[in-house]
């Protein structure tokens, strides 16, 4: 964990085919992370531990993606006060809305950025994160200003495919 600035943590290895976008994006991005598993309620004192060692080795911000009764976030958020992105993830029969939920109504006083349920959250998580370190990091700003321009770039290409099959 020692040259992590982000760390995603998942609450089981089930997520990893949604959490893998974060992944995928910050890798692009150049952000150096790491993905972890851990879990609020299966392994409290292990999150406990990850969190402080993050803390410690010098990361900078959570992402942290969960599923069902999705304490993970908030759990992470009452051990430090740097920034927690929750991300909600589909999967149990309330199909996300649980982990949205519990994601996103925090008590006053312990904030945690909730974005999108699956994979849309996954990858907004990332680009958030990153955007919190280009704060401090003109490189990886032009690099998000470059994302985004290319995203926008892509999309007028889509309208011209569309408009002239
Ligand atoms: C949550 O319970 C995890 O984040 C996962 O989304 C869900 C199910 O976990 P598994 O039973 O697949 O390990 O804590």
């Amino acid at each position: 964990m020692s040259t992590a600035k982000v760390i995603i943590v998942m609450g089981s290895d089930s997520d990893l085919g949604v959490m893998a976008v974060a992944a995928e994006t910050l890798a692009r991005l150049g952000v150096p992370h790491e993905v972890r598993v851990a879990s609020a309620h299966r392994s409290p004192d292990h999150t406990r531990r990850l969190v402080a060692e993050a803390e410690s080795s010098g990361v900078a911000c959570f992402i942290a993606g969960a599923g069902g009764a999705a304490h993970l976030a908030g759990v992470i958020a009452a051990q430090t006060t740097r920034p927690v992105i929750g991300v909600p993830l589909e999967g149990s029969p309330l199909h996300g809305v649980d982990a949205l939920y519990a994601t996103v109504q925090m008590p006053g006083g312990v904030p945690v950025a909730c974005m999108a349920i699956g994979k849309a959250g996954a990858h907004n998580g990332a680009l958030f994160a990153a955007e919190i370190l280009a704060l401090s990091d003109p490189a990886l700003a032009a690099r998000l200003a470059a994302d985004r321009q290319a995203q926008a770039t892509g999309v007028e290409e889509r309208d011209r495919r569309v408009r002239n099959p």
